[in-house]
């Protein structure tokens, strides 16, 4: 898998509530991906944004059949978004569980400071039955 791409699974039977955004922390303007694979079937959601502590604007929130996946990839522009190039992840996926819910972390870089956390997604997986 290439390093600007990132794959979360969700085990489980039943539905779930996904919720996804994100926010940056860079000059650069910074794009992710969402493909969310459910047992119900794909969707997508892409996001951009730039600036420091900006929120993202897209917001993704689906109600999907478990089991499924969600892979986010990471890019980058030096120039303003006319071309894209990979954005390293960071390390690995931040996952708080509690009963029903999780909650993760997905970050990347841009390689100009390594501080890994250029875009900073966030998604949410409740159980709704
Ligand atoms: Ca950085």
């Amino acid at each position: 898998m290439a390093n600007n791409s990132q794959t979360v699974n969700l085990k489980g039977s039943g539905y779930a509530l996904v919720s996804i955004t994100g926010l940056t922390n860079a000059t650069y303007k910074q794009h992710v991906a969402a493909f969310i694979n459910a047992n119900d079937g794909p969707s997508s959601q892409e996001f951009s944004g730039s600036g420091e502590g900006k929120p993202m604007k897209e917001f993704y929130t689906q109600k999907i059949q478990l089991p499924a996946s969600v892979e986010f990839d990471f890019k980058f522009s030096k120039d303003g978004g006319a071309t894209l190039e990979p954005a390293s992840r960071s390390q690995q996926t931040e996952e708080f569980m509690a009963k029903g819910i999780s909650l993760y972390k997905i970050s990347s870089e841009d390689a100009s400071d390594n501080d890994y956390n250029d875009t900073v997604m966030q998604m949410s997986v409740a159980l709704v039955g």
